[in-house]
């Protein structure tokens, strides 16, 4: 099986650092953790390409290559994701989506194949099952969240990482604040989950191994236990 995932490029915003990615001879900040993550989570195997619209365009022999166009996406970068999502539909590909964009509006998506909504961890494999049954199912939701010590290594293999300008690291998921400009909540839980350090020694292990020796950005809610006095 061909597997083409693709990440849709974001809009000028602050934090796209489009302008300022110039001086410094780089494309975009990071690569997209989400899609490597869904890369381990997909049977070794199958062959895999990634094309992230933020470093490089998505040509239509790619697309004529995959079996099937996996999407991630969030709602900041949803133009794209529909050019996309179109750019496959005319030429008759089957499209996988998930991720913030998906999850918090499936119902918008009919013209989607595929639904593979929330935490890939517990969604994914369920989809993966169906498949092999020949019978995949439009949306695969779930209402529980993962255990992150089943998340595997994300896929180092698969983002050109010279064009990025740091390389990340995922160490929490989920927040307990309630800030009113912020859905994490509605798509990780109340509760923070955290890796175990030894999935975090091997995630730093796994970014040296690719060669790179520059910025690691580890992303994680701290939690403070505040003692009353
Ligand atoms: C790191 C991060 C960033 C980084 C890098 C983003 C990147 N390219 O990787 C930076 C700092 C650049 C960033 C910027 C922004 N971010 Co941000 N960011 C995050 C953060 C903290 C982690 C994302 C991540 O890599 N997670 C690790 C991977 C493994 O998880 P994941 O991508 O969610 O993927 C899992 C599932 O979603 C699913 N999945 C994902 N994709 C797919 C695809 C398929 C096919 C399938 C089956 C499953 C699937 O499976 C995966 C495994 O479970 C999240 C919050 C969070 N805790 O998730 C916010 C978050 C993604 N960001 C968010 C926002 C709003 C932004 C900004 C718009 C903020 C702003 N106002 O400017 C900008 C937009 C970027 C831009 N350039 O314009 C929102 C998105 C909300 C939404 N509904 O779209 C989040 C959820 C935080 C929030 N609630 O406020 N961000």
């Amino acid at each position: 099986m061909k597997i083409l995932l693709v990440y849709p490029k974001y809009p000028d915003t602050f934090w796209s650092f489009r302008h300022a990615l110039k001086f410094i001879s780089k494309k975009a900040v990071n690569p997209p953790l989400g899609l490597m993550t869904i890369s381990s989570l997909l049977p070794e195997k199958w062959q895999k390409k990634l094309v992230d619209l933020n470093i490089e365009n998505l040509r239509k022999k790619d697309i004529l290559w995959a079996d099937y166009v996996f999407i991630s996406s969030m709602n900041v970068q949803q133009k794209s994701a529909y050019e996309v999502m179109n750019k496959c539909k005319s030429l008759n590909k089957k499209i996988v989506c998930g991720g913030p964009f998906f999850t918090e509006e499936p119902e918008k998506f009919s013209m989607v194949d595929h639904l593979v909504l929330n935490e890939a961890e517990l969604t994914l494999p369920r989809f993966l099952e169906g498949l092999e049954n020949g019978k995949p199912k439009h949306k695969y939701q779930s209402t529980e969240f993962a255990d992150l010590k089943e998340t595997p290594l994300p896929d180092y293999s698969l983002p050109k990482i010279s064009k990025y300008n740091t390389l990340n690291l995922q160490l929490t998921r989920g927040c307990p604040f309630n800030c009113d400009f912020c859905d994490i909540t509605e798509l990780f839980g109340r509760k923070a989950r955290i890796k175990t350090t030894q999935q975090i020694l091997n995630e730093l292990e796994g970014i040296y191994q690719t060669g790179w020796r520059k910025n690691v950005f580890l992303w994680m809610i701290i939690l403070l236990e505040t003692k009353k006095s």
